[in-house]
Order: C-alpha cells, then sequence, then structure tokens
C-alpha cells in the first residue's frame, strides 16, 4: 500500500522580497520529489500547536522533519549563545509533539538536519549551539557558498548500521549547519562520522522506535545522486 508520509514544513514570517511580503508555510521541493519518486504520497504539515500532534501522527504512516532554524537552547536548558542563529520556538515545541507521538504510535522517523538535532534534543541529548564551541573543529560544515547539489566533506559509516545496507562506508556529504550533536541522546546511536569527529548521522537502539537521522541534505542531492534517492527510497518502502 502507498505510504502517506507527513513532512513537518516550515515557516518564513519575515517580510522578503521573494514571497512579496507575505508570510508562507513551505518545505523544500526535494522532499516533495524524493518521496513521490520513492511512491510515497507526501502531505505536508503547518506548523500548528502540540495538542495537534496525536491526530495528524495517527492520519500518516512516516515521518519526516526537515531542517531550518537552529533548536531554541531552552530545549537542552541552555542560555541562548551569542552565536546563535535563527530560531522558531513555535515549530520546536510541535515538531516536538510530533516527535513523542510518532514514537507513542511506532511511526518511523526520517529527520534531516536540524531535524536530527531536534529529535537528539527530545529524546535527552544537547547540541553545540555553534561547532566553534567543538574544541576539535576542522572541517567545514557550512559549504555556502558551494552549491548544495555538490557533497563538500567525507563521513565514515558504521559496518553494522542500517545506512550502510545502502550506503558505502566512506561517503561524501553535503554540509549546511553551524551547530552540532554535543550529547548524544540515551537512545540514539551515532552511526557515521564526519573526519573531525562530528556525528553526521544516527539510528534509534529501540528496535521499537525506527528512527534515521542525517546531518547532511539527500534532499537537495537525490536527483543527481542514485545513493541519496535510496534513502528516500529504504525510508519509504522498506523501514
Ligand atoms: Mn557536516
Amino acid at each position: 500500500m502507498q505510504q502517506l508520509i507527513g513532512i513537518a514544513g516550515n515557516q518564513l514570517l519575515a517580510a522578503t522580497e521573494t514571497f512579496q511580503g507575505n508570510q508562507v508555510t513551505y518545505t523544500p521541493q526535494g522532499f516533495v520529489d524524493a518521496v513521490r519518486q520513492s511512491n510515497g504520497l507526501p502531505l505536508v504539515f503547518p506548523v500548528l500547536a502540540p495538542a495537534d500532534a496525536p491526530r495528524l501522527i495517527q492520519q500518516i504512516d512516516k515521518l519526516i522533519l526537515a531542517g531550518g532554524q537552529d533548536v531554541s537552547p531552552q530545549l537542552y536548558q541552555e542560555d541562548p549563545h551569542p552565536k546563535l542563529q535563527a530560531t522558531n520556538i513555535d515549530r520546536d515545541l510541535f515538531e516536538q509533539a510530533l516527535i513523542v507521538e510518532a514514537i507513542k504510535q511506532h511511526k518511523p522517523i526520517l529527520a534531516v538536519c536540524r531535524g536530527l538535532q531536534l529529535v537528539n534534543v527530545v529524546l535527552g541529548g544537547s547540541l553545540y549551539q555553534d561547532l566553534s564551541l567543538y574544541p576539535k573543529w576542522t572541517v567545514k560544515h557550512d559549504q555556502q557558498p558551494t552549491a548544495p547539489q555538490f557533497p563538500t566533506h567525507e563521513i565514515t559509516i558504521s559496518s553494522d548500521s542500517l545506512l550502510h545496507s545502502f550506503l558505502p562506508s566512506s561517503y561524501f556529504v553535503n554540509s549546511y549547519h553551524h551547530q552540532g550533536i554535543k550529547k548524544l541522546a540515551p537512545s540514539l546511536t551515532a552511526v557515521a562520522y564526519s573526519n573531525d569527529g562530528i556525528i553526521e548521522a544516527v539510528e534509534s537502539t529501540d528496535k521499537n522506535n525506527k528512527i534515521i537521522g542525517v546531518q547532511w541534505h539527500p534532499e537537495l542531492t537525490h536527483s543527481v545522486n542514485p545513493l541519496d534517492q535510496q534513502l528516500f527510497d529504504y525510508f519509504v518502502g522498506e523501514f
């Protein structure tokens, strides 16, 4: 049966020329296209109230958490560091409720970039608010202005991971993050690292909770790299 894939959308609340000053709800087109290509049916959720999460999760088979703003550090009991970038506490609290509910209802989660960071925080982990706070930081993890379809840094993938069932043990990814996992949540295991030791992918240690999180952006490369589309094929079709 075709899988209904909920995608937690983002908000653009600042007036910009791009949207003629209108506030918009959106998700990157790559998620929609990649899910379609995997024969899934995508459904984008606007940012709503946490109380809306149970009903929404009931409607879908699986959940995708997209990238975007920094996670509000109050969710891991820290004050905002001066290098913290834009946050959206409404989105954080809504997506937190989606994560809790998806786990409760045993619906698989694919978490991308900020999504991975938020899952880690919701499950009890913490983040480096900026990678300059990470003592061993030597790799450029924000590849701008290089275009997103170009992978720029290497990762090493654990041989016993789900990711390794379709990705090689060494792999190049794109990278658009200035934060990273500091304390890993107890129910997650790190399955990929960059060469400077930042966690680049996680999976759930609890077999009842299906979670894959990646720090890179496969939705921006899936159309040019079949291996990145395979992440969506696996999530939609097999996970
Ligand atoms: Mn990276």
